[in-house]
């Protein structure tokens, strides 16, 4: 009962420190002062080790099953019963050759067997107990081996060991790969010391279901683990009215390859863009964007999902969004041909004819209209330009990235005077006033010319005359050559009346004066001819009074620009309105 040497322990916790620690196995505490209830729900299969010069004599080595206490229940002297000699053999637990042990269990029978290395499993158990452990064990155990020496010094080595749930799926060890005992570790001192000779303990096999269900838990658990922080996720009380718009991180990730170069179609101011591929061979786009506050997140989650909800011909589908620490991700319907600027500056792909240029515009008109009376309160585009036009694979306009402006207005935490939108598209008054229809409808003018000019509304390193596309179009009309500005890659393929036309109405849109801007409904009707437009001239109070931006605003009130913004993104916090713009 004095238990010293090694024990397979079955607990309900790792922590053993309730176990004496030089004796007992070091598992169980004292039985006599306190057979505590800390120490219950033990299990042990022990090879007591125990000196008979040092106890009494009736302490030998021993094997032994304890439940809940060092006392064992059950208990044989260390022998095992020879198949090929029909007799027990005893078995010293001192000489220091490997010793093979079984424990078997199959619900009611608890068998222990013992045998040395080179003999075969008995056919007899040295101990059979019938024990119900559904009693002793609790829903999660740990299993292992322990052992305690007392004063003694003992060295107790596993060699090796295998366990499983089920007899037939329990690998057995091939014996000849065991790794040899090592020697003992104070050899130094007088050889064979007596009361120092090492044990040595091998395999045990064990089939208890309930350990390996736990074994399997915490398999489970440490790839549910991995796969939590590979695909995680932010997500807020609040979005449960929008899950249908949410997409999982995982089904992203695995749409465009855990987000490979190979699969980035874009990499812009806002964010990267990727290309993706869902189920049933879905094209989307995959926009991630990155931001720092949270603040605001509510409000701009709750606009990308009412623009999932409008749907026009000519706005790219917004299909949904996904959010992470520190990043939105939001995904759309893939637009096969890229966005119209890569086509209006970029000589390695082919010059859009006239007629497919006056197409787009009415495109993106019709798409901007929509938006601005097709619901209540009228959603804001925030940033037209051809870089957000995107062409789908018929070559048709369709307005994207909603709201962006708004987003890195968002996400970028700036005081609320400060606007965010793209120099040369920005209303003068965008500052004083804030966004409406009427900025929307400025940007659209700035986009109406550079479709038709094919050059950018700022070109700073163009000749002072021509660097702000509406003062260079006014002024050329006013020397009576406006058609002159049309974009030269036209060549002769097109129709004067309506170049004339749209540049024209880009003046008009582009008024310094809200008030004297068009609506989008009616930009439509003028593009289409349905209506003629007003009678201006390049003298009218507003008309080509292009007011630059002015480069000193980003240093000024609102702090330093974020360092994220593309370079023809600016922060504008002051304009001068000049009504002659001259
Ligand atoms: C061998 O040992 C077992 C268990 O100690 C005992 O039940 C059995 O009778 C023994 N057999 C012989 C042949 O001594
Ligand atoms: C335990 O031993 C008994 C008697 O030898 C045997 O009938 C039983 O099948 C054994 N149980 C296991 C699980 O090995
Ligand atoms: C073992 O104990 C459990 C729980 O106390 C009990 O449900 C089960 O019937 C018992 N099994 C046997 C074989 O006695
Ligand atoms: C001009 C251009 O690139 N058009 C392409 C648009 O996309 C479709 C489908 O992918 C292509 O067939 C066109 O050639």
């Amino acid at each position: 009962m004095v238990a010293m040497g090694i024990a397979f322990v079955v607990s309900p916790s790792m922590n053993l420190s309730h176990g004496s620690t030089t004796q007992y196995l070091g598992v169980f505490s004292n039985p006599v002062n306190g057979t505590s209830s800390s120490s219950s729900h033990l299990l042990a299969v022990e090879l007591d080790t125990v000196r008979t010069i040092e106890f009494n004599e009736l302490e030998k080595p021993h094997v032994g099953i304890d439940v809940n206490s060092p006392i064992s229940v059950e208990s044989a002297f260390p022998s095992y019963f020879s198949n090929a000699l029909g007799t027990n053999i005893s078995i010293n637990l001192l000489s220091g050759e490997p010793i093979q042990v079984w424990v078997d269990y199959d619900g009611s029978l608890l068998n222990v067997s013992l045998a040395p290395i080179e003999i075969q499993k008995p056919n007899v158990p040295l101990i059979s107990r019938a024990i119900n452990l559904s009693e002793v064990f609790q829903d999660k155990m740990y299993f292992g081996f322990s052992a305690a020496t007392g004063k003694l010094t003992s060295n107790q080595y596993i060699l090796g060991w295998s366990f499983s749930r089920s007899k037939e799926r329990l690998q057995s060890l091939d014996l000849s790969k065991l790794p040899q005992a090592p020697l003992p570790r104070d050899e130094t001192e007088k050889a064979p010391l007596p009361k120092d000779e090492p044990e040595k303990l091998s395999p045990l096999l064990i089939g208890l279901v309930v350990l390996l269900v736990f074994l399997v838990l915490m398999v489970l658990g440490g790839v549910y683990w991995y796969r939590r922080n590979k695909y995680a996720e932010v997500r807020d009380s609040w979005e449960k009215e929008y899950g249908p718009h949410r997409f999982s991180y995982k089904s992203l990730y695995k749409a465009t390859s855990g987000f490979s170069k190979d699969f980035r179609v874009g990499k812009g101011g806002f964010g990267e863009v990727y290309k993706g591929t869902l189920p049933l061979s879905r094209h989307i786009a995959v926009k991630r964007l990155s931001h720092d506050a949270e603040q605001g997140m509510k409000q701009f989650v709750a606009e990308v999902v009412t623009m999932g909800n409008l749907q026009h011909r000519n706005l790219v589908p917004l299909l949904g969004y996904c959010r992470r620490k520190g990043e939105l991700l939001l995904v759309s319907e893939y637009m096969p041909n890229g966005s119209l600027d890569q086509y209006l500056f970029h000589n390695q792909n082919p010059s859009p004819s006239w007629l497919q240029r006056i197409s787009i515009l009415k495109d993106i008109a019709s798409a901007l209209s929509y938006l601005h009376t097709g619901s209540k309160p009228a959603v804001l585009h925030r940033d037209i330009k051809s870089a957000n036009v995107m062409l789908d694979s018929e070559f048709n306009g369709r307005l994207g990235d909603f709201g962006m402006a708004k987003f890195h207005d968002n996400g970028a935490n700036l005081s609320a005077t400060a606007a965010v939108g793209t120099i040369g598209y920005m209303a003068p008054e965008l500052i004083s006033m804030g966004t409406s229809t009427k900025t929307d409808v400025y940007a659209f003018g700035a986009f109406l010319l550079e479709v038709t000019c094919g050059r950018r509304p700022v070109e700073p390193e163009l000749p002072v005359g021509k660097q702000y596309l509406v003062k260079w179009v006014c002024e050329c009309w006013k020397r009576a050559s406006l058609l002159e500005t049309r974009d030269p890659r036209l060549g002769g393929d097109f129709v004067s009346e309506e170049v004339e036309m749209v540049l024209k109405l880009g003046l008009l849109c582009t008024n310094a004066m809200p008030e004297s801007r068009p609506t989008m409904g009616q930009v439509v009707q003028y593009l289409n001819l349905d209506l003629t437009l007003p009678d201006i001239s390049p003298y009218t109070p507003g008309i080509g009074a292009f007011m630059p931006v002015s480069m000193e605003a980003s240093s000024s009130a609102s702090g330093v620009p974020n360092s994220r913004t593309s370079s023809i993104t600016m922060f504008v916090t002051h304009t001068i309105l000049d009504g002659q713009g001259r």
